[in-house]
């Protein structure tokens, strides 16, 4: 079995995205155009040339101008036909914005376990799971998992359908290691895997969800905001109730916050992993307002873990220290890192909305914050699901 490493959250030196997409230049504008519309068109009459297709799927480009960035971004905007079109910065700067990572700490631990194992660990007791499945298992609720993909075979116990895959930009979301350090750090594929893991998770919360895995990380765990704000968009269109991000970056990208504001709009509600800096560090999508930003707790439960992010900003918490599920090959890793929290929040609201259906996301937050007990720096706490899921009775069930 292919066993992962270390460290996601070190400043990245070289080039994201070996598959499909490579790294941009400073220079480069990555915009979307609508159906029909020729980049080579939008190129001459913005002084830009066309540099190669992000995802030609959905007519996707990656521009570059030989001038300012900004202004080209602007004159690329402005053209009929154009989406959105926003600056590239992942050239220029190696840790920033457009570049994001996922958020696990440290290397993935093979351990002997059996899928016993897995359904009895400490975080289905803190989370009070087993009481909650006797009135929801999630069935009926589509969870997007926007990550690395997923190994069908490693978690034959989930229901799949959908998703795309935007890295390859191919209908098969599978996971992919490519046996080359495509980051530079000294470990070759040490996100491989990461999806899978995330994907058993939310089944482990909502054993009756449905998961649309959206393949927006290689296997080095690196993707771009554009990659992860289309997936957005395509989850959207997939019919998605939640949509679960386990990764992030420090820098705000408008097109992403776009997109998330869209998934708000339509009622679908958002799960991101708050990082992994054991600091007060924003990070984004999760700091945005329309996502809930997930920390993790220790194994106890009391307290966060020494490695999550923490703070004013963020709104929840849940168990994120060695956490034991599947991975690709057939064996069972033990993995931490808010990765590993915003799963169960995901799951969580599944069976929540299960239950009710036509809730609000606003009143998703709601019930989950209900009787949460606090935990310091770390939002609203910890998950008390009997009494979120009393919360839906009272406000979505009776009377
Ligand atoms: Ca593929
Ligand atoms: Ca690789
Ligand atoms: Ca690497
Ligand atoms: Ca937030």
């Amino acid at each position: 079995m292919k066993l992962l490493s270390a460290g996601l959250s070190t400043i990245l030196l070289v080039p994201l995205l070996a598959t499909g997409a490579s790294a941009g230049e400073p220079g480069d504008i990555v915009a979307r155009l609508g159906s029909g519309v020729d980049p080579a068109a939008i190129a001459a009459a913005s002084d830009t040339t066309v540099v190669e297709p992000v995802l030609a799927s959905r007519n996707v480009w990656r521009f570059r101008s030989d001038h300012d960035a900004h202004k080209a971004a602007d004159k690329i905007k402005k053209q009929e036909g154009v989406a959105y079109a926003e600056e590239d910065i992942t050239g220029s700067i190696p840790e920033a914005g457009g570049r994001m990572s996922g958020w696990n700490d440290g290397e993935a631990r093979a351990v002997p376990s059996t899928e016993d194992d897995f359904r009895t660990q400490p975080a289905v007791g803190l989370l009070d799971l087993a009481a909650a499945h006797e009135q929801t298992h999630g069935a009926g609720v589509r969870v997007a998992v926007l990550d690395t993909g997923v190994d069908p075979s490693a978690v034959p116990f989930v229901t799949l359908d959908g998703g795309w895959d935007l890295v390859d930009d191919d209908p098969d979301p599978n996971e992919v290691a490519n046996g080359v350090d495509d980051d530079g750090d000294g470990t070759v594929d040490e996100a491989h895997g990461h999806g899978t893991h995330i994907t058993a998770i939310v089944d482990l919360a909502a054993p009756d969800v449905t998961v649309m895995p959206f393949r927006v990380l290689d296997a080095e765990g690196m993707g771009s905001s554009f990659l992860a704000a289309e997936a957005i968009w395509m989850a959207l269109e997939q019919g998605a109730d939640v949509i679960n991000i386990s990764f992030g970056a420090g820098e705000k990208s408008k097109v992403l916050e776009q997109a998330v504001k869209d998934a708000e709009d339509q009622q679908v509600v958002i799960v991101a992993a708050a990082g992994n800096t054991g600091t007060d560090e924003k990070h984004y999508p999760a700091e945005f307002d329309e996502v809930i930003a997930t920390a993790a707790l220790a194994t106890d439960g009391t307290v966060l873990a020494g490695f999550s992010s923490r703070g004013g900003w963020v709104d929840i918490s849940a168990p994120g220290e060695h956490i034991i599920a599947p991975v690709p090959g057939g064996g069972w890793a033990s993995w931490s890192g808010t990765s590993m929290a915003a799963p169960f929040i995901s799951g969580q609201a599944a069976l929540l909305l299960a239950l009710a259906p036509d809730m609000e996301a606003e009143d998703v937050w709601k019930a989950l914050e209900e009787d949460a007990l606090k935990v310091e720096d770390g939002g609203e706490g910890l998950v008390q699901l009997v009494a979120s899921i009393g919360w839906v009775h009272e406000h979505y069930l009776e009377g």
